[in-house]
């Protein structure tokens, strides 16, 4: 059970979180309102494919990408957390590493804090232990604009437990009950593929740490170089394969972009998988 603000997420079968970017790039060819509301149609969308998460993101977190000034990042996802809170039964999560953006995201209704920096901005784990929402703590070597750069580590494993296990206990040293925090080895965020390959062949001892694992592979590099130099638009299979495996290797909480194919994957998997 990951307690989200509250409400209970049930983990004793993977969950789907779905992406939702309201980057100007992803849904804005009509402006602001009609980017707006494609974006309310798509969560609603993903809802209806069976996501039990959405992931709101206002910040492009992407290799290369540049900060995004703080009231740019509110302007974009404030608004959009109100009206899927008010039209939508589903845990809504903000991807953000700015503690006043979390604060405002979990005044508009957000159940779930999503750090791809891991709380180490300064503030962030005062806004999370203030609050009762559920927290995913993400190991990233680097800022987004350098991380892929010259990613380096003696032992990618050990020093990502490591890392989260810190994080984890520094929330709950603060009073943050273990039963709000989710770990997350944070694919592609300062990784080589190698790097990457190591941590997924790890998910079952980094499981075992006690926390729920988050896994984010959807459509990033590691699957597309694992395909030979795929470009975004032909990684779906991979990354839905990617997703299973997780599941298989211990992931409760799967981030995709693509819900309607990850949830049928899954579906079949349960069906034809012996059960334990
Ligand atoms: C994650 O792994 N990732 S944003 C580059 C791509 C495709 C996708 C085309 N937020 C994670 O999805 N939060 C992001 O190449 C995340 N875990 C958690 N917890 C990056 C992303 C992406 C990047």
């Amino acid at each position: 059970m990951l307690d989200c603000a509250g409400r209970p997420l049930r983990l004793d079968g993977p969950v789907v979180m779905g992406v939702l970017n309201v980057t100007p790039d992803s849904f804005s060819d009509g402006g602001r309102h009609a980017g707006e509301a494609a974006a309310l149609a798509h969560a609603r969308a993903m809802v209806a494919s069976g996501a039990g998460i959405i992931d709101v993101g206002g910040e492009s977190t992407r290799p290369g990408a540049d900060p995004v000034p703080l009231q740019q990042e509110l302007d974009r996802v404030i608004p959009v957390l109100e009206r899927l809170r008010a039209e939508l039964d589903v845990v809504l999560s903000i991807d953000t590493s700015k503690p006043a953006v979390m604060q405002a995201a979990l005044d508009a209704g957000a159940g779930m804090i999503n750090d791809v920096n891991g709380l180490r901005a300064p503030g962030a784990v005062e806004v999370v232990a203030s609050g009762t929402a559920a927290v995913c703590v993400m190991h990233m070597q680097g800022q987004p604009r350098s991380m892929q750069e010259r990613p380096h580590y003696a032992d990618v494993v050990a020093e990502v437990a490591d890392f989260l296990t810190r994080q984890a206990e520094g929330l709950v040293s603060r009073g943050v009950a273990r039963e709000r925090i989710a770990l997350d080895p944070g694919f592609g965020f300062g990784k080589t593929l190698e790097h990457n390959l190591a941590l997924f062949r790890s998910l079952p001892g980094l499981a075992a740490l006690g926390y729920p694992l988050l896994v984010g592979v959807s459509r990033k590099s590691m699957i597309g170089t694992l395909l030979g130099g795929r470009p975004v638009s032909e990684r779906l299979a991979g990354s839905v394969a990617a997703a299973v495996v997780a599941a298989r290797a211990g992931a409760r909480i799967l981030r995709v972009h693509d819900v309607r194919e990850t949830m049928d994957a899954l579906t079949i998997q349960r069906a034809l998988e012996p059960q334990q």
